[in-house]
């Protein structure tokens, strides 16, 4: 069997008919940002589930245009914290289906227009575009940070869960009155390869405090957990562009998406920092100074810097082979802690490890820039890795070893689009 046919597979094994799982026992609901990426490798072999795939994820919007981070499509599953936890139900505008109240990145708009260009259908891109346009006009209305207009995270989840850049903001989160913890993913995955329960009691905490307000917190400074977070507003940057793009297919004006994607791209220029060549994120309850994060790479795939601000954050970090890039002793890259860093854990999800998605985003980040030397090499090094380790969730970046769990959706199928690449 070929990659492609293995990762096809990989994706078949996991779907439920509605929707595909993350992976079938750690990850078995539907995860938005998740689903995106399904569609993004289905997008070319399998346009009909691809569509339905979008349309599952979408039952869960909420009347406000939130399309939350978890939908909890009815199935007998042993999986916790489960939608008890969220009690979406009792919230206003929330749909019939259960869901979480957070968010994720929001990677959809662009999924759909990776479906689009691979398989045109008139209906369901008018079915689709007005929810996307819903889902996207919702972050600028609930989530702004007025001060930089950066959109505002209130949850580790709502990004990437326990990466260091967090653990400041993180250890200010009291725990009182969250003593039992209610795992599942620790059975199936060895603890240190996963948050540890105290960042879980600090993440259910946040939860409950969110879930009293209607996940609706009144302003970020209420919030106990407020970040601005980079991946998150360089990937609304592009989907607001893809969004303007699929508007215009279906012959709505994309004005509002075009204009919030630049104003997007000027606030994320001013966090540029011309002393280290990066950009730098923001803990609005603290100074977060330098974390070492791949977050601070993200504007690149958003266009955000100039050539030479993008030479230098290619040069100076995403390749260089002491920060993120490959180097001899540690030759799968990008790593999501620069190796410089004291934070750098090798095994340990988002504190170190190769993750697919990232290397995806840089992927196409470089192309943008018409580096096509430098992507070419990065989507041929991730393609030898998901060859060598599986179509893994994480990956050791010295050793190559698959990490968490090892049977996931989105390295099957960002692979399927790299291989298209
Ligand atoms: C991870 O998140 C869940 C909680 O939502 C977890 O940590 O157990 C993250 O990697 C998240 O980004 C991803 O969407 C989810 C499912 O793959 O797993």
């Amino acid at each position: 069997m070929s990659l492609a046919d293995d990762a096809l597979a990989v994706l078949r094994e996991n779907d439920t008919g509605a929707f595909v799982k993350p992976s079938q026992r750690l990850y078995p609901w539907q995860w938005n940002w998740d689903s995106a990426f399904v569609v993004i490798g289905l997008a070319r072999v399998d346009p009909e589930r691809a569509r339905l795939e979008v349309r599952s994820l979408l039952k869960g919007q909420w009347a406000d245009g939130m399309v939350p981070h978890m939908v909890f499509h009815p199935q007998p599953v042993d999986y916790q914290p489960g939608p008890e936890l969220w009690d979406s139900a009792r919230c206003e505008g929330a749909p019939s289906v259960a869901t979480s109240g957070l968010i994720a990145p929001p990677v959809l708009a662009t999924a759909v227009r990776v479906l689009h260009d691979a398989a045109p259908d008139d209906d369901f891109l008018a079915e689709v575009v007005p929810k996307l346009d819903a889902w996207h006009r919702w972050f600028h209305r609930e989530r702004t940070h007025p001060e930089s207009g950066l959109m505002v995270i209130f949850h580790g989840w709502e990004s990437a869960d326990n990466a260091p850049r967090f653990d400041r903001a993180l250890a200010r989160i009291e725990v009182d009155g969250v003593e039992r913890v209610e795992r599942t993913d620790t059975s199936q995955v060895a603890a240190d390869e996963r948050p540890t329960d105290l960042e879980y009691r600090r993440y259910l905490a946040l939860v409950h405090w969110l879930r009293e307000r209607g996940y609706r917190p009144s302003s970020p400074a209420e919030a106990p957990f407020a970040y601005l977070d980079l991946p998150l507003n360089s990937i609304l940057a592009v989907a607001e562009d893809d969004l303007a793009v699929l508007q215009a297919a279906v012959g709505a004006d994309g004005g509002r998406a075009r204009t919030a994607a630049e104003d997007l791209r000027t606030a994320l220029a001013s966090t540029w920092d011309e002393n280290a060549g990066a950009y730098r994120e923001r803990d609005l309850h603290g100074d977060e100074g330098v974390t070492d994060t791949v977050a601070d790479l993200f504007p690149l795939y958003a266009g955000v810097p100039g050539e030479r601000e993008a030479r230098r954050l290619v040069d100076e970090h995403l390749l260089h082979p002491s920060r993120f890039g490959p180097s001899p002793e540690a030759p799968w890259s990008v790593t999501t802690v620069a190796k410089s860093s004291p934070a750098f854990a090798a095994r340990n999800y988002w504190r170190g490890p190769v993750w697919i998605n990232v290397n995806w985003f840089f992927v196409r980040a470089l192309e943008r820039y018409g580096m096509l030397a430098e992507a070419a090499t990065l989507r041929d090094s991730t393609l030898a890795l998901v060859e060598r380790s599986g179509f893994s969730e994480y990956y050791e970046p010295m050793t190559g070893e698959p990490l968490g769990s090892r049977v996931f959706s989105w390295s099957a199928s960002l692979t399927l689009d790299l291989l298209h690449r």
